[in-house]
């Protein structure tokens, strides 16, 4: 089944850990981000992850090997259970965060192509493929790919094979949860679930419509 995995872009410590327990029967893992991880430190990792859903690090991770390294030991130390890393950075960079996934028995995804509209500036023209190419060639478990166009990820697909795709842009970005749910392994949803008046019965809708 896809994953469902809210992300708790929400910058106050009480009111995500409020969201997070409301919604965790529903969700089956929970993103967690600069805007909260800012407001409320890393520990917040682990105050998530007891609540049965395995936290995602979503820093982006875009340095040189040594520095990248250096987070993700502090991401996996504080009890997160993936981390997200750009590759632009190059292959190097991207086998630190993997090499200390593994270690950790964690994951590693890698942004192929973002799902904003701006996305295609820079993404396209074959360099989402270049990008995926390199996640598999350094062993990461994904990508992260855009439920706004699923037609990107049928093409990056066809380049990762059997890993993980993660998927925002359902939601409030305009994806659609019927039009990716078969494509991927996880869905990512946020201001639909967060912002509703009852993220709860939101995230209980979104996870019925799972495939
Ligand atoms: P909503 O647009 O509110 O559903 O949130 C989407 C979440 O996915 C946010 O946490 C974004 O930072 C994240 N995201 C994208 O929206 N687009 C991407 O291309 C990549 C990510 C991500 O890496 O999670």
């Amino acid at each position: 089944m896809t994953d469902l995995i809210l992300a708790l872009d929400v910058p106050a410590r009480e009111e995500a850990l409020a969201i997070a327990e409301a919604c965790a029967p529903f969700v089956d893992r929970i993103k967690l981000g600069y805007p909260l991880i800012l407001a409320a430190g890393l520990g917040i990792a682990g105050e998530i992850a007891e609540l049965g859903c395995p936290p995602i690090a979503d820093f982006k991770v875009a340095d040189i090997p040594n520095t990248n390294r250096l987070i993700a030991e502090q991401v996996f130390d504080a009890g997160f259970s993936a981390i997200i890393t750009h590759a632009f950075t190059g292959s190097d960079s991207v086998s630190a965060c993997v090499e200390v996934a593994h270690k950790n028995r964690g994951e590693c995804y890698v942004v192929a192509e973002m799902s904003h509209p701006g996305a295609v500036e820079f993404f396209h023209g074959g360099v989402a493929e270049r990008l995926a190419e390199t996640a598999v060639g350094c062993g990461a478990d994904g990508i992260i790919a855009p439920a706004t166009r699923p037609e990107r990820i049928r093409a990056l697909r066809k380049v990762i094979g059997e890993r993980k795709i993660l998927s925002p842009g359902v939601g409030a970005q305009g994806g659609r949860m019927d039009e990716v749910r078969a494509l991927v392994d996880g869905v990512i949803v946020g201001r639909s679930i967060y912002e509703a008046p009852d993220p709860a019965a939101a995230a209980r809708a979104f996870g019925a419509l799972r495939r």
